[in-house]
This record gives structure tokens, C-alpha cells and sequence, in this order.
């Protein structure tokens, strides 16, 4: 089977329209879009997310920040999709991700209790097995 991941456009981006040149770079990297939805998330659903998060520092800013707004939640297919989205994504802190990437060309620090880097992107194959099946359901 080809590889899936689960995207999210957290609600930074889609507050500040960038869902579309996200989904613009997934695409022109090859990568094909298989579901796609906008949502406002549960504090169920993200529980389960951030699951592995849970009572570090940011967790609750965390989680408050993914309820501030609607996200969309993307799953995408393709060969090595999985380190490849990541790779797009850029490192999770925004201000040091390297230009070129999401986060190192749309992110910053806004001096808030959470990074507010714009996307998730599953890390393995079992997270993103996991993370489809919480977002769109098994
Ligand atoms: P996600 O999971 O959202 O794709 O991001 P990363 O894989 O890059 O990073 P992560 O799971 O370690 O963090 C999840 C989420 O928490 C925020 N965060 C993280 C934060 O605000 N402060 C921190 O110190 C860390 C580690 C940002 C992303």
C-alpha cells in the first residue's frame, strides 16, 4: 500500500490563509491528496493527538491554541511521504526552520507559551496510522 501521513494546517495557518500554499507545496512535491477536511478539533481528539505530550509545560497551551480556531486536517499519499512532509515542514521551532520550508518561510516566534508553527506532520508510519484513524476515523 502507498504511504499515507496525516497533515494538519493548525489554526495559525488557516487564520492566516496559508492553507492553499501549503497544500500548493504537498502538491508540487508529488505527493497526491487522498482526504481533506476542515474541522474545529475536540479536546477528545486532541487528548488523543498529543497524547505523548501530556503534562509537559506546553501541553495545555498547547491544546488551547488547537481549539482557537478551525484546522485541516489533509491526509496525503505518496512514496516516502512520511519524511518527506516532515522535511517540507521544517524544524518545529519557526524561527530557526531553514528558508525554503513552511515553517522557515511563513513561521515566527510570537513570544506565546507554544510554538505556533503553522503545521503537524506524522513522524512514523505507526503515528500516522494512529493519527488517520483519530482525525478521520479507522
Ligand atoms: P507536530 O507534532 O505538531 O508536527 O510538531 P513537531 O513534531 O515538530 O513537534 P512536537 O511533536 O515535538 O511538538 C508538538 C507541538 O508542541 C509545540 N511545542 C513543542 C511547543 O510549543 N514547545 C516545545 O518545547 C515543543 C517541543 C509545537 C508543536
Amino acid at each position: 500500500m502507498t504511504e499515507r501521513t496525516l497533515i494538519l494546517v493548525k489554526p495559525d495557518g488557516v487564520k492566516r490563509g496559508l492553507t492553499g500554499q501549503i497544500l500548493a507545496r504537498v502538491e508540487a512535491k508529488g505527493y497526491s491528496i487522498a482526504e481533506l477536511k476542515q474541522l474545529n478539533a475536540s479536546r477528545e481528539v486532541l487528548a488523543e493527538h498529543y497524547a505523548e505530550h501530556e503534562g509537559k509545560p506546553f501541553y495545555e497551551p498547547l491544546v488551547e491554541f488547537m481549539l482557537s480556531g478551525p484546522i485541516v486536517a489533509i491526509v496525503a499519499e505518496g512514496h516516502g511521504v512520511i519524511p518527506g512532509f516532515r522535511s517540507l515542514a521544517g524544524t518545529t521551532d519557526p524561527t530557526t526552520a531553514a528558508p525554503g520550508t513552511i515553517r522557515g518561510d511563513f513561521g515566527r516566534d510570537w513570544g506565546l507559551k507554544v510554538q505556533q508553527n503553522l503545521v503537524h506532520g506524522s513522524d512514523s508510519v505507526e503515528s500516522a496510522e494512529r493519527e488517520i484513524g483519530i482525525w478521520f476515523g479507522k
